[in-house]
């Protein structure tokens, strides 16, 4: 843990040398982390140089439904069991990335609200996705994952209504567990809520 949290500094040190912000996003499987990354490189990726790191356990599944919204490498990470990237998986993975021609990065951890939480991978940001599907008790259930995030994104807000979202909970689950994160609500599908998104985004980009 300590060699990987050395390497994590590393890749920090790195990234913030090429003036990159960097995003690593978390949440269960199928909450909707490729969906929001298709969306936000089809809507800001001509703008910004973003560059994508996926992680999967298996396939490059998600690598080859990003790589149709950019023409910029997104380089596929298989974990082959590992439930988490490592720090010293994105150095790999950063190699073959350009780094000095990308503005945004973002990690697409391993769906997964246990593992990832302990693992530092040099990120600026830590972003937990949690969708109108799985339950507002999501923060109460693993509060490191959680607790740890800077950003949270309430995802699939267009399925709230059929499946019973809670919303208040939710959002009082999150700012009780997310004590410091900043609040997005939004539906990658139909668009809405990823205005707030994107504007955060141009914002916090490295100058
Ligand atoms: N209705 C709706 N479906 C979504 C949304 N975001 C993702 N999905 C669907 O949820 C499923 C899982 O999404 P995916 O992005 O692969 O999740 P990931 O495992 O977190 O990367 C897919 O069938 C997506 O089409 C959304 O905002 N609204
Ligand atoms: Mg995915």
């Amino acid at each position: 843990m300590a060699k990987s949290d050395e390497l994590a500094a590393d890749v920090r040190r790195r990234l913030q040398a090429a003036r990159v912000l960097t995003f690593n996003l978390v949440s269960s499987p199928g909450s909707g982390k490729t969906t929001l990354l298709e969306r936000t490189l089809a809507d800001l990726g001509a703008e910004f140089a973003i560059s994508v790191v996926t992680g999967d356990v298996q396939t490059q599944n998600d690598a080859d439904r990003l790589a149709r919204h950019t023409d910029r490498l997104v380089q596929a990470v298989v974990t082959n069991g590992a439930c988490h990237l490592d720090a010293r998986q994105v150095a790999t993975a950063l190699d073959e990335v350009d780094l000095n021609n990308t503005r945004l990065l973002f990690i697409e951890n391993v769906g997964n609200l246990v593992c990832p939480a302990d693992y530092d991978l040099g990120e600026d940001l830590r972003v937990v996705l949690l969708s109108t599907t799985e339950g507002e008790d999501k923060p109460l259930k693993y509060p490191p994952m959680f607790h740890s995030a800077d950003v949270a994104i309430v995802t699939k807000s267009d399925l709230a209504a059929a499946a019973g979202f809670n919303r208040e909970q939710a959002l009082a689950n999150l700012k009780r567990v997310s004590h410091h994160a900043e609040i997005f609500e939004l539906s990658a599908k139909t668009g809405d809520g990823m205005r707030s998104w994107l504007d955060f985004l141009v914002k916090r980009q490295r100058v």
